[in-house]
């Protein structure tokens, strides 16, 4: 598990060389808007239920069979389950964010996930469908400009975007 400043370092060691210039600007940049991360870390956090259930409850209308007799989140076990592993990958998100990196998301969630699914005949494409869905609402509730100094969250936000993008890809 790296987070932005190790894998700097771990890369220049890996070369041998210096951290450069370019480098030692991008992490400015990083530190210079570390309260906007914290920021939507917290915000992610703070409404973790309510991404994880207003995601599901959109699944599940969209795509009914996953509930009816038979489907993936039929029978309540199954259902805990479904949500259990949509709050999984929103919580590995927020560890990515925070990171500035995505390894701990690769590493320690999406690493083998695939196969765990296909291994128990979860349909991948409906949970990247759900991975989706949370992309949407944890995007608009950390970048929503009331009751925070407002300021260009752009790239932060696309950085989020990636970490969704990733899980989606990686079951999908
Ligand atoms: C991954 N998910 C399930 C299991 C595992 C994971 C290992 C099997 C063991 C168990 O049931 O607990 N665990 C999960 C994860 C990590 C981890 C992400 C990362 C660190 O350790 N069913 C649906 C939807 C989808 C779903 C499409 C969006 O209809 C998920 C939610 N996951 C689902 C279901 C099961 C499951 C297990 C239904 C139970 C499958 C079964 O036992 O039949």
């Amino acid at each position: 598990m790296l987070d932005a400043f190790t894998k700097v370092v771990s890369q220049a060691d890996t070369r041998g060389e210096y951290i450069t210039n370019a480098q030692i600007d991008a992490l400015k940049n990083l530190v210079a808007d570390g309260t906007k991360r914290m920021d939507v870390v917290n915000r992610i956090t703070s409404n973790a239920s309510t991404i994880v259930a207003d995601a599901a409850r959109t699944l599940f209308s969209e795509q009914p069979q996953l509930i009816a007799p038979g489907g993936n989140a039929y029978t309540n076990r199954r259902m805990a389950a479904c949500l259990r592993d949509m709050e999984i990958i929103l919580r590995y998100v927020t560890y990515a964010t925070f990171a500035g990196d995505g390894s701990i998301l690769d590493d320690r969630c999406l690493n083998g996930l695939r196969e765990t699914y296909l291994a128990l005949g979860v349909p991948g494409a409906s949970v990247a469908a759900g991975v989706n869905k949370m992309k949407a609402s944890a995007i608009a509730i950390a970048n929503d400009p009331n009751g925070v100094t407002r300021g260009d969250c752009s790239n932060l936000m696309a950085e989020v975007g990636s970490y969704f993008d990733r899980a989606a890809a990686a079951v999908g």
